[in-house]
C-alpha cells in the first residue's frame, strides 16, 4: 500500500526551526462512529490565534491529516466554501481564518486496513489506537504537535453486541442507546493534553478491577482490560501498578489525578506500551503473566514498564514536550524514574548492572555508528526513528548524573520546582535543567552539553602513589570521538564517583589536598576540563582505585589497572557494580587474547585466570546469587564488538566460545555443585531471592551444557521435565539451544506441542531458534516463516523470529557468505510495505557495517544499497539507509 507520499520523502525537520503554533486549541469534541471498514470521525474544536506569535499574525490555520477520505469542513457551523481552504496530501489549510472560531471536520478512515498500527486500527477484533508521535493525524485533521494542548470530550458509538466496552481518556460522563443496535459512551478528560496522548479502545473485553486510595484519601478505580480468556494473567500487572502508585507518592510526592486508571493490553502493538492519559495501552507481552507462561525476566519487565507508563502521568502528561526534539525530557526522566522504582522494589545493584550492560551494548554502539545523535537531537526525517537508546537510556543517565551532582534532597527540590513551575505546559530540556539549577543553586551550565553533544566520552585515568608525601594523585583526561555532523567536542562536566582501597580491601577516607578532616570513602569528582589532577592526602600505602563507581557517568574508562588490581577489585570492592565490572574486564581480556590468536590463525590459548576467577565466584556461597550470576555472565557480542578497532566476527565468535568452554572445563565441579545446591523448593514467586537463585543455577547449567556433555544435557532435560515455571523450562532450552544433541530437537518439539496456541509463549520458542548459534539456523528461520502460528503482520512474531535473528544472532546474521544479510534485506523490504516502524528496526541491523572487516563490510553495504534502491520505500527505512550510506 505504497502511497503517493512515499515517493517524495519529506525534508528533515530541524530543532532550530521551531516556531510556536499560530493557533491554539482550547477544547475538542470528538465523535467516532466505529466500524472496521469505515469509521466516521467528527471533530469540532475551538481555535484562537496564539497571542504569543506576533510575527505570524497572518499565518493560516494549518491542520495535519493523512489517509482520510470524504472530508467535510465547516466553520462556526457553516460549510466552508472550497476557496477558503486547501486540502493537500498531508495538511488542511484554512485560508484567512478568523481570530477565533469553531471548526468542524468530518472524515472517514478504514481501521481494518491499517496494518502499520499507527492511528486507529483493529487488533484481535478490538479497536485501539497508537498516536505517539504523529498518529493522531491518521484519525482526524488537527494541529498534531505536542505544544497544542486541549481538553477532550469523546463520544464513541458502536454496535452493542460486538463492542460492548467503549473506552477513552478521562472520566466516563455518559452512556446510552444510539439506535440500530448501537450504543454510545462519552468520556471527558479535564486535563489539557496534546493529541499524542489521545486513546480509544472498543471491543468485547473483560476487566480485572481493583482500587487504590491516594495519599490524600481519594479512591481511584483501577482496571486492566483484556480479552476474557486472559483475565487470569493480569494480577501481576495490577500488583505492579499499585506498587508504582504508592512509590511515586513516597519517593516523588506525585499523586494520581483522575478517578480511574485503565490499562488495555493489545496483541498487535508496535512498541512496548503507551502512556495515554488515564488509558495506558500495552503490548500484551508486557501485561500478561502466569508462572507457567512468563519468565522471571517477563515479571520484572512488566513491573518496570507498568511503572514507566504510570510515571509518565507526571513526567510526560502533566508536563509534556514542546516539540519532539525534547523527547528525552519525558523519556529520559521517566526511564530514570522506572529504574529507581525497580531498584527500590528489587535489588539496586542487580538493576544497575542490568542497565549498564544494556547501555554499553546498545547505546555505546549507537553512539559509534551512523545513527549517533545527541540526547536532544538536532534534526530528523522520521521521528519514529528517534525513540532510541540514546534518547531513553542515555537520557536516563543524564538525569542520574544530575541526581549525583545535586544529591538526593536538592534533586528532589529541583523536580518539585519543575513540576510546580511547568504543570500543564509543553516545555524543553533546558527548562528542566533550569528548574534543577534554580532549586539547588548548583551551576549546570557546562552540564547542558550532555544534551547537545553526541558520542561516548573516553576517560583515561592514571594513578601515582607518592610514599614520601603519603599522597595518591589521579590524573584524568577526557576525549569524545567525532560523530556525524559533530567533528569537534567540547569537554563534558563528568561526575566521576571514586573510591580507594587499601591492601586489606577496605575503603580509605578520601581527603583532597587542601581539605581538613577525613573525607567520605566514596566521592564524586567533577571532571570539567580536558585534563585534571586530583591529589588525595593521608594515604599510607599504594591503594587500588575503584573508578566510576555505580557507573556514575556513561563513559568508557581506560585505566592502568593491572590484572592483579582487577582480581582484587572483583573480590573486594565495596561497590557491587565495580566488583562486577572488574570481573567483566578480566573476561574481556581473556576473550581479546584468544581473539588475537584466532585472527592470526594460531591455536587459542587456555587462560587459567578466567577459569579460576569464575570458579571462585561460583563457590562463594556468602555472596548474593544474582550478583554472582551477573559476574560470571560472558560479555555479549555487541559489547565485545564495541571494544574492538575493527570487528572480525569469526575471531570474536571463536574466541568467546573458546573462553566459555575453558571456564566450563576449569570450573566444572563448582558449577555442578552450585547448580545442585540452588534448586528452588518453594512454589514459584518472582521474589528477588528466588529470581537470583534461578538465575545463578541456570547460568551454571549453560556453562555445563556448553561442552556438549551428555550428563549436562541430561540435567537440562530433567529440569525441563520437572519445571513448574516458564523460567526454568526456557532456561533448559537455552542451555541446549546451541548444541547438536538430539535432546535439543526433542525438547523444542515438546515445547511447541504444549504451547502452540499461546502466541506469547510460542514467541520465546521462535526467538530461541532464531538466536541458535548453529549452522542450520538460517534455513530454520526461513522455514519457520511458514509455521502455522507465525504471522507476518504481528510485531511480536516479527520481533521474535526475524528481529532476534538480525539483531541478536551474530554468528548466523554475519555468516560469511552474506546469506544472513540478504535474508534481512529481503525481510526489511517486504515488511516495509506493511509496517514501516518495525521495518526500520530491522534495517538498523546494518548500523555497524563500516566497523566490520571484509568481506562483511562490503556485503552489508550491498544489502543496504539493495534496500535503498527499492521503489516506494517508507521515510522510516529510507532515513536509516541514507544515514548508513552517507559520507
Ligand atoms: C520502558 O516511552 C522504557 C521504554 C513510547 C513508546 C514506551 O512510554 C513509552 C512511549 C518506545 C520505546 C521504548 C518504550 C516506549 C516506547 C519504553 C517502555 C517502557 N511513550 Br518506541
Ligand atoms: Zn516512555
Amino acid at each position: 500500500m505504497a502511497s503517493a507520499s512515499r515517493d517524495a520523502p519529506p525534508a528533515p525537520v530541524r530543532r532550530l526551526d521551531y516556531r510556536p503554533p499560530a493557533f491554539l486549541v482550547d477544547a475538542i469534541d470528538l465523535r467516532f462512529d466505529l466500524d472496521p471498514e469505515r469509521t466516521r470521525v467528527t471533530a469540532s474544536f475551538t481555535f484562537r490565534r496564539n497571542p504569543a506569535t506576533g510575527a505570524d499574525a497572518l499565518a493560516p490555520l494549518v491542520l495535519d491529516g493523512e489517509q482520510q477520505h470524504d472530508v467535510g469542513i465547516a466553520l462556526d457551523g457553516v460549510p466552508l466554501p472550497a476557496a477558503r481552504y486547501r486540502l493537500t496530501e498531508r495538511t488542511l489549510v484554512v485560508l484567512d481564518p478568523p481570530e477565533r472560531g469553531e471548526l468542524t471536520v468530518s472524515s472517514t478512515i478504514h481501521p481494518a486496513a491499517n496494518v502499520a498500527l499507527e492511528g486507529l486500527y483493529v487488533s484481535s477484533g478490538v479497536f485501539c489506537t497508537q498516536c505517539e508521535a504523529e498518529g493522531f493525524r491518521r484519525i482526524t485533521y488537527f494541529p498534531d504537535r505536542p505544544d497544542v494542548l486541549a481538553v477532550y470530550t469523546v463520544t464513541l458509538v458502536a454496535d452493542r453486541e460486538r463492542y460492548p466496552v467503549l473506552l477513552s481518556n478521562g472520566n466516563r460522563v455518559g452512556t446510552g442507546d444510539a439506535g440500530n443496535g448501537r450504543h454510545f459512551v462519552r468520556w471527558h478528560d479535564p486535563f489539557p493534553k496534546p493529541s499524542y496522548l489521545f486513546a480509544l479502545v472498543a471491543g468485547n473485553l473483560a476487566a480485572l478491577a481493583d482500587s487504590f486510595t491516594t495519599a490524600s484519601g481519594r479512591r481511584v478505580a483501577l482496571e486492566i482490560w483484556s480479552t476474557p480468556a486472559n483475565l487470569d494473567r493480569c494480577d501481576h500487572a495490577m500488583r505492579s501498578l499499585k506498587r508504582a502508585m504508592r512509590w511515586d507518592e513516597e519517593r516523588f510526592g506525585r499523586e494520581y489525578d483522575l478517578d480511574t486508571f485503565m490499562i488495555f493490553c493489545a496483541d498487535d502493538f508496535n512498541m512496548g506500551a503507551m502512556e495515554n492519559k488515564g488509558l495506558n495501552i500495552f503490548n500484551s507481552r508486557l501485561v500478561l503473566a502466569r508462572p507457567d507462561t512468563a519468565t522471571d525476566d517477563d515479571y520484572l519487565a512488566i513491573e518496570g514498564v507498568v511503572g514507566h507508563e504510570y510515571f509518565h502521568n507526571w513526567s510526560g502528561n502533566r508536563v509534556t514536550c514542546r516539540d519532539w526534539f525534547q523527547l528525552s525530557l519525558k523519556e529520559g526522566l521517566t526511564v530514570f524514574r522506572d529504574q529507581e522504582f525497580s531498584s527500590d522494589m528489587n535489588s539496586r545493584a542487580v538493576e544497575r548492572i542490568a542497565a549498564v550492560t544494556f547501555l554499553r551494548s546498545a547505546q555505546f554502539a549507537e553512539d559509534a555508528g551512523p545513527m549517533a545523535h545527541p540526547v536532544r537531537p538536532d534534526e530528523y526525517i522520521e521521528i519514529n526513528n528517534f525513540y532510541t537508546t540514546t534518547v531513553y537510556e542515555k537520557g536516563a543517565e543524564v538525569i542520574r548524573m544530575q541526581h549525583a551532582l545535586l544529591g538526593p534532597e536538592r534533586f528532589r527540590d529541583g523536580i518539585d520546582l519543575y513540576f510546580a513551575r511547568h504543570d500543564g505546559e509543553a516545555v524543553t530540556c533546558d527548562d528542566f535543567v533550569q528548574a534543577l539549577q534554580d532549586a539547588s543553586g548548583v551551576d549546570l551550565g557546562q552540564f547542558r552539553r550532555w544534551y547537545s553533544q553526541a558520542g561516548t566520552p573516553i576517560v583515561r585515568a592514571r594513578g601515582a602513589y607518592d610514599a614520601a608525601r603519603r599522597t595518591y594523585t589521579l590524573d584524568l583526561e577526557q576525549e569524545t570521538p567525532p560523530t556525524p555532523g559533530q567533528p569537534h567536542k567540547e569537554p563534558f562536566h563528568i561526575p566521576l564517583a571514586i573510591g580507594l582501597l587499601d591492601a586489606a580491601g577496605t575503603d580509605l577516607p578520601l581527603t583532597l589536598e587542601g581539605e581538613r578532616g577525613r573525607g567520605p570513602t566514596t566521592r564524586v569528582l567533577s571532571l570539567t576540563e580536558r585534563r585534571a589532577s586530583f591529589v588525595f592526602t593521608g594515604i599510607g600505602a599504594r591503594p587500588v582505585p575503584s573508578l566510576n563507581r555505580g557507573f556514575s557517568a556513561p563513559v568508557r574508562m581506560e585505566t592502568d589497572c593491572t590484572d592483579a588490581d582487577l582480581a582484587f577489585l572483583a573480590a573486594n570492592d565495596s561497590d557491587p557494580v565495580n566488583r562486577w565490572e572488574a570481573a567483566q574486564r578480566i573476561y574481556c581480556t581473556s576473550v581479546f587474547t584468544a581473539m588475537q590468536a584466532a585472527a592470526a590463525g594460531a591455536p587459542l590459548p587456555d587462560d587459567p585466570a578466567i577459569g579460576a576467577l569464575i570458579a571462585g565466584i561460583v563457590a562463594d556461597e556468602r555472596a548474593d546469587p544474582a550478583l554472582r550470576a551477573l559476574a560470571i555472565t560472558p560479555p555479549d557480542f555487541a559489547y565485545l564488538a564495541g571494544l574492538a578497532a575493527t570487528i572480525d566476527v569469526d575471531a570474536m565468535v571463536a574466541a568467546r566460545e573458546h573462553v566459555v568452554r575453558t571456564v566450563a572445563r576449569a570450573a566444572r565441579d563448582p558449577l555442578l555443585r552450585c547448580y545442585e545446591s540452588l534448586r528452588v523448593q518453594e512454589p514459584y514467586a518472582p521474589t528477588p531471592a528466588q529470581v537470583g537463585a534461578r538465575l545463578l543455577a541456570n547460568r551454571c547449567l549453560r556453562y555445563l551444557c556448553s561442552l556438549d556433555d551428555p550428563a549436562a544435557i541430561a540435567l537440562a532435560t530433567a529440569q525441563f521435565d520437572s519445571a513448574d515455571n516458564m523460567t526454568d523450562a526456557i532456561a533448559a532450552l537455552v542451555a541446549v539451544n546451541h548444541t547438536t544433541s538430539p535432546a535439543r530437537e526433542a525438547l523444542f518439539a515438546r515445547f511447541e506441542s504444549r504451547w502452540r496456541d499461546e502466541p506469547l509463549v510460542l514467541d520465546k520458542w521462535f526467538a530461541l531458534q532464531a538466536t541458535a548459534m548453529r549452522a542450520d539456523t538460517l534455513p530454520r528461520v526461513r522455514s519457520l516463516l511458514g509455521h502455522p502460528r507465525f504471522n507476518a503482520r504481528n510485531p511480536n512474531r516479527i520481533r521474535s523470529l526475524v528481529a532476534s535473528f538480525a539483531l541478536a544472532n551474530w554468528p548466523a546474521f554475519h555468516v560469511s557468505d552474506g546469506e544472513g544479510y540478504a535474508f534481512v534485506a529481503e525481510q526489511t523490504i517486504a515488511l516495509d510495505r506493511v509496517n514501516p516502524q518495525v521495518a526500520a528496526v530491522l534495517a538498523g541491523a546494518f548500523n555497524q557495517w563500516r566497523r566490520h572487516a571484509e568481506p562483511r563490510r562490503s556485503l552489508q553495504q550491498r544489502a543496504l544499497e539493495r534496500i535503498g534502491e527499492t521503489p516506494g520505500l517508507s521515510p522510516d527505512v529510507a532515513e536509516i539507509v541514507a544515514r548508513n550510506l552517507a559520507g
